[in-house]
C-alpha cells in the first residue's frame, strides 16, 4: 500500500506473499506496560483516556515504539457503543466494565436506538484521526468492534458474566426481543466501522469474546448471522474499498468452516486450535490470525521463544495456495504478562519466520 512504511500486515492480510509473518499482538497497550500505567493514572480513568484522543493516541503508540510491531490496534474498547445507546459505562476497579443502566425489560430495548457515529461516538474517529496523523505510516491501524453477541451480552448482563445466565434466558424465552436486541446493535456496529473506515482505520477486527459460549445451533442464529451482516455491509460499501475484516470467536475453533463462509478476509484463532489442522480446514480461504496461550507471556524469555516458533512451526511453509498467517496471541494479553517476553516473542518472529517465505 503506498504511503506506508511498513504494510506487510495488511499484504498478509490480503493473501499476498510477504518476506515473512507480521505480529501484533491483542490488548498490546494495556496494564502489562508500565508507560501504560502512568498515562491512565494522569487521564484519571479508563474511560477518559479513551475519550481524550491525544491520550488514546499516547497509549496506542506505546507497544508501537517499544516493540516494532507490525500493526497498531485503535485504543477504545468495544463497550463504546452501548455507553454511546445511553447504558452508562463505568469501569470498576478490581471488577471491569458494569453499565448503570443495564437492559431489563422488554421497553429498554425498545427504546434503544442507533448511535450517530460521528456524533455520539465522535471521539472514537477524533482517536482514529490522530493516531494515524502520528502513526505517520510507520504501520497500519486496526480498528474494530465487539461483536453483536459479545455486546448484547454485556447490555443485558450488565457486567462481565461467568454463565451468561440473563442474555441466555432472553435468547431461550424471547428469542424474537433477543433479535430485536441484536439487530439493533448491528445496525450500530455497521455504521460505526464504516466511520472507523471513513477516519483512517486499514483493517477491522469484529472480537465476539462471548460467541463461544453458545451451541452451535444458537452460535448460528444468534452471533455468526449478524457477524455476516456486517461482514456483507463492510465488502458490499464502496466506500470501504475492501478493507479487510477478521473475525474472531473466542471458542469458536469448531466453526471455522462457517466463519469462513461469511467472505471475511481472517480468522483469529484461540490457543485451543491446532494452528496446523486450520489451515488444512480453512488456510486457502482465509488468512488465519493467532495463536499463542497469553499465559506463555507471564513466564520467560525462552518459553516464548519456544512456543513461538512452536506456533510458526505449526502453521509450517507457506505455499501458494495458503492465504497465509499473521502471528498473535490466542487472547488478549495479561496485565501479569513481563514487557521483556513481548520483546523477545516479537524479536523471535521477526527474526526467525522468513524461513516459512521461501
Ligand atoms: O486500564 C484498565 O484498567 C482498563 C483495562 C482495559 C483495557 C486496556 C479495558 C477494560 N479495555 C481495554 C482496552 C481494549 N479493550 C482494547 C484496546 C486495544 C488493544 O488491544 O491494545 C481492545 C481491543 C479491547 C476490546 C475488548 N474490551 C474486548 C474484546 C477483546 C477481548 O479481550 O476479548 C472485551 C471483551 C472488552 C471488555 C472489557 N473492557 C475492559 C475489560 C477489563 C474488559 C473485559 C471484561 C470481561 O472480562 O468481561
Amino acid at each position: 500500500m503506498k504511503n506506508l512504511k511498513n504494510d506487510l500486515y495488511l499484504r498478509a492480510l490480503r493473501g499476498e506473499k510477504v518476506e515473512r509473518t507480521p505480529i501484533w499482538v491483542m490488548r498490546q497497550a494495556g496494564r502489562y506496560l508500565p508507560e501504560y500505567r502512568a498515562t491512565r493514572k494522569q487521564a484519571g480513568d479508563f474511560l477518559t483516556l479513551c475519550k481524550t484522543p491525544e491520550l488514546a493516541c499516547e497509549v496506542t503508540m506505546q507497544p508501537i515504539d517499544r516493540f516494532g510491531l507490525d500493526a497498531a490496534i485503535l485504543f477504545s474498547d468495544i463497550l463504546t457503543i452501548p455507553d454511546a445507546m445511553g447504558l452508562e459505562l463505568v469501569l470498576e476497579e478490581g471488577i471491569g466494565p458494569v453499565f448503570n443502566k443495564p437492559i431489563r425489560s422488554q421497553g429498554d430495548i425498545d427504546a434503544l436506538g442507533v448511535p450517530d457515529a460521528e456524533q455520539d461516538l465522535g471521539y472514537v474517529m477524533n482517536a482514529i484521526r490522530v493516531i494515524r496523523g502520528a502513526l505517520d505510516g510507520r504501520v497500519p491501524l486496526i480498528g474494530f468492534t465487539g461483536s453483536p453477541w459479545t455486546l448484547a451480552s454485556y447490555m443485558v448482563e450488565g457486567s462481565g458474566s461467568k454463565e451468561f445466565r440473563r442474555i441466555k434466558g432472553l435468547m431461550f424465552e424471547s428469542p424474537e426481543s433477543a433479535h430485536q436486541l441484536l439487530q439493533i446493535v448491528t445496525d450500530s456496529v455497521i455504521q460505526y466501522l464504516k466511520a472507523q473506515v471513513a477516519a483512517g482505520a486499514q483493517s477491522l477486527m469484529v472480537f465476539d469474546t462471548w460467541g463461544g459460549m453458545l451451541s452451535t445451533q444458537n452460535y448460528q442464529t444468534f452471533s455468526l448471522a449478524y457477524m455476516q451482516q456486517i461482514v456483507s455491509a463492510i465488502k458490499n460499501d464502496e466506500a470501504c474499498n475492501g478493507v479487510p475484516i477478521v473475525l474472531f470467536t473466542k471458542g469458536g475453533g469448531q466453526w471455522l468452516e462457517s466463519m469462513a463462509d461469511t467472505g471475511c478476509d481472517g480468522l483469529g484463532l484461540d490457543w485451543t486450535v491446532d494452528i496446523s489442522s486450520a489451515k488444512q480446514r480453512v488456510g486457502d480461504r482465509v488468512v488465519l490470525q493467532g495463536n499463542m496461550d497469553p499465559v506463555v507471556m507471564n513466564t520467560s524469555q525462552q518459553q516464548v521463544a519456544d512456543h513461538a516458533l512452536e506456533v510458526l512451526h505449526g502453521y509450517g511453509q507457506h505455499q501458494a495456495q495458503d492465504k497465509g498467517h499473521i502471528f498473535n496471541l490466542g487472547h488478549g494479553i495479561q496485565p501479569f504478562a513481563k514487557p521483556e517476553n513481548m520483546q523477545a516473542l516479537v524479536e523471535t518472529v521477526q527474526q526467525q519466520s522468513g524461513q516459512f517465505h521461501e
